[in-house]
């Protein structure tokens, strides 16, 4: 199974792709099946991306930034992974494992490969509430109403590691209304990717284990992780006051592990980040 990157032109992104890819390396060997979807235009990208013996996939995204609202322009990366059964270079691929590119991983993934969710797989998120304004969202797809009704009560998964059934999603055009229901509710939503999927799918969501997306605040983290989740602060984020408050538990020892997987020159190159 393919394990499957999205994003844009934040060059932290890339930064953080590199040692996803290098971690699940350590694991697998060199031959591991990857690929990153990418939406932008800078040519640094696909030549640094060469230069790991990572492959590209070059993709117009049909949630395109300019129909996206001003206030998630600077993530547009993060939606990428909602239209990835579109995209090409996946088309014969049933299933893929979707990881954002702050992952680290950190013990065998097998288990995972194995299972088989009807709609994707998610880990919870434990510290977003699931929380929204509205009782029932609605879009218009070929020229019918479709009422989404919100589904209360419910936790929020995470959208930082999906396991998707392509599949599914392909038939029927499950993805076309998905996209629609993306585009047109995209302003009443609380936290970008996330909130689409987990509105729209609510309960058909398929609950993954934690050990499948944890991150290194969480306390049992060291002993039950498969993917590691850099949620919260970034592994050179040794500063920001706003996210003081997740720098705990195994936050220092990971974000070592993961500096370890950097050339020095690289190393260096992120010094100034915070
Ligand atoms: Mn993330």
């Amino acid at each position: 199974m393919k394990i499957v990157f999205g994003i844009d032109d934040n060059p932290r992104y890339l930064m953080l792709l590199k040692v996803a890819v290098r971690s699940l390396r350590r694991l697998y060997g060199p031959d591991a099946p990857c690929l990153c979807v990418y939406a932008g235009n800078r040519e640094e990208v696909p030549e640094t991306l060469a230069a790991e013996g990572i492959p590209l996939a070059r993709y117009r995204p049909r949630l395109a930034p300019e129909l996206l609202p001003q206030s998630v322009q600077h993530s547009v990366g993060c939606f990428l992974k909602l239209e990835l059964a579109l995209v090409e270079e996946l088309a014969a691929d049933d299933m893929a494992l979707y990881c954002d590119v702050d992952v680290l991983f950190y013990r065998p993934l097998d288990a995972l490969f194995a299972m088989q969710p009807r709609y994707m797989g998610m880990a919870r998120e434990y510290t977003a509430p699931f929380y929204h304004q509205h009782e029932q969202l609605s879009y218009m797809f070929r020229e019918r109403r479709h009422v989404v009704p919100m589904p209360f009560p419910i936790w929020t998964f995470s959208s930082g590691v999906v396991l998707f059934n392509f599949r599914r999603l392909r038939r029927r055009g499950l993805l076309d209304h998905f996209l629609a229901f993306s585009l047109q509710n995209v302003d009443r939503i609380g936290n970008l990717d996330q909130s689409l999927l987990n509105y729209y799918f609510g309960k058909r969501i398929t609950q993954l284990d934690g050990c499948w997306n944890c991150p290194p605040y969480q306390a049992n983290c060291l002993e039950r992780a498969h993917i590691i989740h850099f949620h919260g602060p970034k592994p050179w984020d040794t500063k920001s006051v706003g996210m003081r408050d997740l720098r705990i538990n195994h936050f220092e020892k990971l974000r070592h592990i993961w500096m370890e997987y950097l050339r020095p020159d690289e190393r260096e190159h992120l010094a100034g980040w915070n």
